[in-house]
């Protein structure tokens, strides 16, 4: 089995004792489990462990199964979250309203152990395959960083998080000067080669947990610097067009030098509290425009 399956962690939820030690037995050998003996603590455990899985028992007092799926569903937290139901309650009814409402699964009592365990196992499998295209899906195929779809995200999530912090953000924009140039001669797998050596440069100056290296598309890179102001970035925009110049890179036909360069664009902004969606887009590529401009190789903000 894949090793990351027994990393994986169970949240048991069940008003009996006997019921939770049960189902704790069963797993414990094979995945973290953790329980919770009523609806809420189920609510506030599935938000703070963040469990692969979720077994839930329908009647319990006060909050009962159902409301408790009710609410994990309504909270982007726990709404990904699998739930398997397993209950007492084996109507035909009572099944179709627990899949209704969200559930992968519904197991009655008494139950088989051997099945539920292979059942909890492919749904499993199913939450760890939907996390790898999750992944897959976030990054650029050809250089392995992240993708625009990716950048995009985080752009207005860090936008957001700026603005309630009070905290500057920067964007670097670059841009590989006469790459079509570079492929005519070279030949599009070694032009290929060079957007790797171009995102593995932009990787080295992405140094901060926050801090995002992302391919925005062609010939085109960006990073994105939150809490981060402009005399930093500027730095950082420097350190990013000399790093990739002293890789040597030869281009035989640049008017520019002898080696594949870059062209930076950079705009750095405190997002007020007025501004609601991320604008600073057109400055760095106006910047970039300038960059071009002058000759290219050089960083313009
Ligand atoms: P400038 O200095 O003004 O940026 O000139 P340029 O030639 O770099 O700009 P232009 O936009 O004319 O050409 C971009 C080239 O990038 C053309 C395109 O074939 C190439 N390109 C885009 N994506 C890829 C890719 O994935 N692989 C390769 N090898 N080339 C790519
Ligand atoms: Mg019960
Ligand atoms: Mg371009
Ligand atoms: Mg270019």
């Amino acid at each position: 089995m894949n090793p990351q399956f027994n990393e994986s962690t169970l949240l048991v939820v069940d008003d009996e004792k006997q019921n939770r030690l049960l189902l704790t037995e069963l797993f414990e050998g094979e995945y973290k489990v953790i329980q919770a003996k009523n609806g809420l603590q189920a609510l506030e455990r599935a938000r703070s462990h963040a469990p692969d899985l979720i077994l839930l028992d329908v009647l319990m007092p006060e909050m009962d199964g159902m409301a408790t799926i009710r609410a994990l569903k309504r909270e982007d937290a726990t709404r990904n979250i699998p739930v398997i139901f397993i209950t007492a309650l084996d109507s035909p009814t009572d099944e179709e309203q627990g899949l209704n409402l969200g559930a992968v699964d519904y197991i009655a009592k008494p139950f088989h152990p051997s099945i539920v365990r292979v059942r909890v196992r492919n749904h499993l499998q199913i939450v760890h395959q939907r996390r790898l295209l999750e992944q897959l899906a976030a990054l650029d195929g050809l250089t392995g960083i992240p993708n625009r779809r990716r950048f995009d995200e985080s752009y207005a999530l860090e936008w957001r998080r700026c603005q309630r912090a009070g905290q500057p953000l920067s964007l670097v924009v670059a841009d590989v000067d006469h790459f079509k140039a570079y492929n005519d001669t070279l030949g599009h797998a070694a032009g290929d080669r060079v957007l790797q050596e171009v995102a593995a440069v932009l990787r080295q100056c992405a140094r901060r947990p926050g801090d995002l290296a992302a391919r925005y598309g062609g010939e085109e890179f960006v990073l994105l610097l939150p809490e981060t102001g402009a005399q930093e970035a500027q730095m950082l925009a420097e350190e990013l067009r000399a790093k990739l110049e002293a890789r040597g890179l030869t281009h035989p036909a640049s008017p520019v030098g002898a080696s594949v360069t870059l062209s930076i664009g950079g705009a750095s902004s405190t997002p007020m509290q007025a501004e609601a969606d991320p604008a600073f887009f057109p400055l760095a590529d106006a910047a970039l425009y300038q960059a071009k401009a002058s000759g290219r190789n050089c960083v313009r903000w």
